[in-house]
């Protein structure tokens, strides 16, 4: 690496990437697994790296037969890309793929220059984008984690070779140059401070929790339009832009239906293929939030080519939240961006639609659909709301006042010794009520 380059990157400037994109042979009777295509799989990578301004220099495809264990790559395919390497000079290799530490430290090695893989480069975008205090200890602790498995002294030499600059920065960085117990010890104390975020994010949702609105979710595919269709629907301006991951952060506002029923609609962070295990253990507790609600509104990018892939990825992180699509009435499924949609597949996506009551043809951007939309909240609401009766007894204060809390009183009669109480309940808070005071509905 020459000396202009580490003066360019302790300047800051954009680092430059190579991108290396392994396309996996599949062998004669087995199962191909990942049904993107190469095409959206490349330009997927290089949304995301352009998304935190690197620039692209080349990106070339490499057919793989065998992945070797050591090195990901054959000794032919990693001596062309040397050579190549010694051309470009880049500040960065991409490789998008999963590496194993192993096989990352042996490329570094042998080409000299710092490899991340694909979990790397979303670790650094989730870094980049953090903006609450629970958000950013979330990548700080999901970062540390992934780094815990690849602590070697050979990155602490590039490291120092580039002259420390930018790339990787931020809590990540500093962790190369301490030891394994230095980071088990911060991954402690970050354990511990989430947990302390998390505890006042509670409290404030119990306070929340007092009025009894309903929460809508969206989630999605990153770039699928959810914050879009927040702002439409909310009339505010949240971030929502053309890169993956504009929202990390959940935002919650209010929101009324056409029925007049108030509702919280909530914006999250968007999902991913192959959404690495550490950011999914780290955010598991905001992604466990879109189980607690009441409709889980899923928006597809419905002008992507890959649409369906993306929409299988984001159906397999729910089932790993409990969340059963095919069965689960609270799912309303959004297919978004039909504004630059051909007319024939606007048909096509119509016909498809009828086996499948909770599905909706829309237009973030010039709010086709969004009544429909409005429409099939309310009723998977309506459904899940039921009118109910109970016998209260009188010295059962708290029983009493928790109704008034969570439900609608319709009516109430008091005698001597119990009280009559007529409500409008959500199924989720009857179950509760029942739970914890023991009452059953008349
Ligand atoms: N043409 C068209 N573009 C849309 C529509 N909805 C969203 N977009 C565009 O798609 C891009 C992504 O939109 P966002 O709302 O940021 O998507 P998101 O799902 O919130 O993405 P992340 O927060 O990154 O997960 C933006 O450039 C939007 O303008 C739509 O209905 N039609
Ligand atoms: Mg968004």
């Amino acid at each position: 690496m020459s000396d202009n380059n580490i003066k360019n990157s302790a300047q800051g400037e954009r680092e430059v990437v190579y991108i290396i994109h392994p396309d996996i042979q599949v062998k004669k009777g087995q199962v191909n697994h990942c049904s993107y295509s190469l095409k959206s799989s490349i330009e997927e990578l290089e949304g995301l790296a352009r998304s935190i301004s690197l620039d692209i220099v080349d990106t070339v495809v490499i057919k793989v037969s065998n992945i070797q264990s050591s090195s990901f790559l054959g000794k032919g395919q990693r001596e062309k890309i040397s050579s190549a390497l010694k051309d470009i000079e880049p500040d960065i290799v991409i490789f998008n793929h999963t590496l194993s530490p192993v096989q990352q430290r042996n490329l570094e090695r042998e080409w000299g220059v710092k490899v991340i893989d694909r979990t790397g480069l979303i670790l650094e975008i989730f870094g980049a984008r953090a903006q609450t205090k629970e958000g950013r200890l979330q990548v700080e602790l999901a970062a540390l984690e992934y780094q815990r498995s690849r602590l070697v002294r050979s990155w602490t030499h590039l490291e120092r070779q580039r002259g420390g600059a930018g790339f990787m920065g931020g809590p990540g960085e500093r962790q190369i140059e301490i030891d394994r117990r230095l980071i088990a010890t911060r991954i402690t104390s970050l354990k511990k401070q989430l947990e302390s975020v998390r505890r006042m994010r509670n409290l404030g949702r119990k306070s929340r929790e007092r009025v009894p609105f309903p929460v809508i979710a969206l989630v999605g595919y990153t770039n699928a339009g959810k914050s879009t269709l927040f702002n439409l629907l909310t009339n505010s301006n949240v971030f929502a832009e053309d890169i993956p991951f504009a929202t990390l952060d959940p935002t919650l506002r209010r929101l009324s239906l056409p029925n007049n029923q108030e509702v919280i609609l909530s914006d999250t962070v968007g999902f991913i293929s192959e959404l690495p295990t550490h950011l999914v253990a780290s955010f598991r507790a905001t992604l466990e939030q879109i189980s607690y609600a009441d409709v889980i509104i899923h928006v597809i990018d419905a002008s992507h080519a890959d649409y369906l892939a993306q929409k299988q990825d984001v159906i397999s992180v729910l089932s790993d939240l409990g969340i059963d699509y095919e069965q689960d009435c609270r799912i309303v499924e959004v297919l978004n961006k039909i504004d630059i949609i051909d007319s024939e597949d606007i048909s096509k996506f119509k016909r498809n639609s009828e086996s499948f009551n909770n599905r909706v043809l829309l237009s973030a951007i010039n709010g086709d659909g969004i009544e429909e939309l409005l429409d099939i909240c309310s009723k998977i609401l309506d459904k899940n709301r039921l009118d109910a009766r109970f016998s209260i007894n009188i010295a059962d204060g708290k029983a009493l006042a928790w109704l008034y809390e969570h439900s609608k009183v319709l009516s109430r009669d008091d005698f001597e010794d119990h009280i009559e109480i007529h409500v409008i309940i959500n199924l989720a808070d009857l179950g509760k009520f029942s739970d914890y005071y023991g009452y059953n509905p008349k």
